[in-house]
């Protein structure tokens, strides 16, 4: 196989933005409804939210509990219709909960609209898969007996989530609790509390009980602290940090009384290895895609390009080409394709990181950014370097590290499952039969084969992670609700009853 040289390759300047398909496939249809957002942009003040006095946690908890004993035993029907209402009222709030998205957590309007339809998509999924699960299931059994497994909910969960997908994560978590039978202590990021009190609202608007889902928004030092170590609590369920995960996981380590289940879904160092096989044009969309849209922040996004090294001169060049092209700036407007990261913290954690790099690798793509475009505004960056351990971090920003290799793909695969995480992967090769074998080899929740890595569909591709990535269950996938359940076994003996039964057929 020989690949023809190209010449400077640029991809057309709207990468992410109106008109293109997202990677669900989606037609963003942004241009239709542009209108429409831009009003509810204009009309939109975002207010600050009140803080919840962690002191009162143990009362929440009790409110909590009591709603439980009622939401729990509602027809599993009744709570999906419920979820499936609220799947309705948020389509119908789209412009609205697109506008807060851009406004407060400064998605661009394409990665808005995605993320709300993913936040729908939760809700019907998980409807649809508790009335799926929660149905009994007869099991096979000797003559004389009748066995049956049931599902039920476990009690009050504490739901943390994340500022990078603050209405879909947020929603996804409550929506599997709630559907379940559960109750939900919500503690949403503290960057982005008002699209999960929006969601929150909504959910009370079409009949959720307000007991049955609370909202505690504050700093997880207080409050996230506060809710874990409640005495009651049937499970966590959390996105975020690896860091964060262990803290959750000592704290419930430490608690007396019944063992608490944590559902996390941490970071990634995810990589993506391209083979001498593999089609540029097809690796360079890849690749700008997962590492520079959403501005890199999703745990899912591209930090490792391992490019084989007879093409990575050719993929590096159109990788520079295409990422030059990206527009930079704030996400109100329409043409913007990387807007600034969440805040100044992750700003100069991200700067640092970009300061190490330039004393320690290659920079390949050393921009800034654009004089007063946008406050924590990071250009998109791309650095070699000269292995895989090399990349000891993950930089949760528009960062992208390169590496080149030679020989066997297979051992690239394993120095990728040394670094700990298993979250995402990229394949690029034209051998079916490689990366297949390659996907087979890696210890990673989700492998993409000749496509970018970010996206995750509900229900399309169940999404989470290994190792330092989490815990799995994952979630939009059909085993996540399980884990919200407790599970009995219930076995009946019927010889008594048949045995009386006989006898009194067999009385004159
Ligand atoms: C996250 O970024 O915290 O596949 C998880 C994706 C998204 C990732 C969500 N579903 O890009």
């Amino acid at each position: 196989l020989r690949l023809e040289p190209e010449s400077a390759f640029v991809l057309p300047p709207k990468l992410f933005g109106a008109g293109r398909k997202n990677s669900a496939g989606l037609d963003l249809e942004v241009a239709t409804q542009r209108a429409a957002l831009q009003t509810a942009f204009d009309n939109l003040t975002v207010p600050s939210v009140p803080e919840f006095d962690a002191k009162q946690a143990a009362s929440a908890y009790a409110t909590s509990a009591t709603s439980y004993k009622i939401w729990s035993k509602a027809p599993v029907a009744e709570r999906a219709a419920l979820l499936r209402q609220s799947a309705d009222a948020l389509e119908h709030q789209m412009p609205r909960f697109c506008a807060i998205l851009v406004k407060e957590a400064f998605k661009t309007w394409g990665d808005a609209v995605s993320e709300v339809r993913e936040a729908v998509d939760f809700l019907r999924f998980y409807a649809d898969e508790a009335e799926r699960i929660m149905a009994p299931v007869a099991l096979p059994g000797p003559t004389g007996e009748t066995n049956e497994l049931r599902l039920s909910a476990r009690g009050v969960w504490v739901c943390i989530s994340p500022w990078n997908f603050p209405l879909a994560i947020f929603m996804g978590q409550v929506a599997a609790a709630l559907a379940t039978g559960n109750t939900v202590l919500a503690k949403p990021a503290e960057q982005t509390p008002f699209v999960a009190l929006e969601a929150v609202r909504l959910l009370h608007s079409v009949g959720v009980p307000e007991a049955a889902v609370q909202l505690l928004h504050g700093p997880g030092e207080t409050v996230g602290a506060a809710l874990v170590a409640l005495p009651g609590i049937a499970g966590v369920v959390f996105t975020g940090s690896t860091p964060v995960a262990r803290t959750i996981n000592r704290a419930l380590a430490a608690k007396d009384g019944p063992i608490v289940p944590l559902i996390a879904e941490t970071g990634g160092i995810n990589a993506m290895l391209v083979d001498s096989t593999a089609l540029p044009e097809q690796v360079v969309d890849a690749v700008v895609q997962s590492a520079f849209r959403s501005a890199g922040q999703r745990c899912s996004a591209l930090r490792l390009l391992c490019v084989h090294e007879a093409i990575a001169d050719h993929v590096i060049e159109m990788v520079q080409g295409a990422a030059k092209e990206l527009v930079l700036g704030n996400t109100a407007e329409w043409a913007t394709d990387v807007g600034p990261v969440i805040d100044k913290e992750a700003f100069d954690g991200i700067q640092k990181h970009i300061q190490r790099l330039h004393s320690t690798a290659k920079p390949l793509l050393a921009q800034s950014a654009p004089a007063r475009a946008a406050a924590n505004l990071i250009a998109p960056q791309a650095f070699e370097l000269k292995q895989v351990s090399d990349v000891a971090q993950e930089i949760f920003g528009p960062v992208l590290h390169i590496v080149r290799w030679s020989g066997d793909p297979q051992a690239v695969i394993e120095q990728i499952n040394a670094l700990g995480y298993g979250l995402t992967l990229g394949i690029q090769t034209r051998i079916d039969s490689r990366a297949h074998a390659l996907a087979a080899a890696a210890h990673i929740g989700n492998v993409y084969i000749n496509r970018n890595i970010i996206g995750a569909v509900v229900g399309v591709q169940p999404f989470g992670g290994e190792g330092l990535s989490g815990t799995g269950p994952k979630a939009g996938g059909p085993h996540y609700l399980y884990r919200f359940c407790a599970e009995q076994t219930l076995t009946v003996n019927t010889t008594a009853a048949g045995g009386n039964a006989a006898l009194l057929a067999s009385m004159p």
